[in-house]
């Protein structure tokens, strides 16, 4: 049976996770260009909350995990700052999903990644990144805030667990699988 390569994307806004998503669920070495975060860039990039955040991916998070002997996802993280808007729509070519992390600190910060991807009729789980400890809110008022649609997973994950970013994305495949016919599916 021929292997089924699927393109995902992790989106979300500064901060919310990506890189350490990307980083611990994926086979083989993120391919990530991080910089460090210098006076210049605290003015541009919005760091309200995640002081303790010392670098900021300026490339491309890129990862790739193997769900079956014949399914290999590949991940591809947005770039978090505003500034990358334009790598979006390349990035998206293609992709039959994204997550969107979500901190509850800074719920705005994954409203952009929300819009961008109903409006393009993109499939998407929204994952909340618990972060430290428990989360103050429950569905319904996340899902308020986040004005997600009814048809929009809502789920929790741990960015830096393995299983739970993995089983985030099994998520999102299947909820991808029930609106797309699999013959879409790219093949290698
Ligand atoms: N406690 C905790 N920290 C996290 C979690 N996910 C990410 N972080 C930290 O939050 C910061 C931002 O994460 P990062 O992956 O760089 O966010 P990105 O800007 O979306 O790529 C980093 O310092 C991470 O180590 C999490 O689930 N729990
Ligand atoms: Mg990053």
């Amino acid at each position: 049976m021929a292997r089924k390569s699927v393109k995902l994307i992790v989106a979300g806004g500064f901060g919310t996770g990506k890189t350490t998503f990307v980083g611990s669920v994926s086979e083989i070495s993120p391919l990530t260009t991080e910089e460090n975060i210098t006076e210049a860039s605290v003015g541009v990039d919005d760091i309200r909350g995640i002081e303790g955040k010392r670098s900021t991916t300026v490339a491309l998070d890129f990862g790739r995990i193997t769900i079956t002997d014949d399914i290999v996802l590949y991940l591809f993280g947005t770039p978090g700052q505003d500034r990358f808007w334009f790598m979006w729509d390349e990035l998206s070519q293609g992709a039959i999903g994204a997550v969107v992390l979500v901190d509850t600190r800074r719920l705005d910060a994954s409203f952009p990644a929300i819009d961008y991807f109903e409006q393009r009729q993109i499939p998407f789980v929204a994952a909340v990144n618990k972060f430290y400890g428990e989360c103050p809110y429950d569905e319904d008022e996340i899902r308020n805030a986040l004005k997600l649609r009814q048809d929009a997973p809502l789920m929790w994950c741990d960015a830096r667990d393995r299983d739970s970013s993995a089983v985030t994305l099994i998520r999102l495949v299947e909820h991808a699988m029930a609106q797309l016919p699999v013959e879409t599916w790219s093949t290698v």
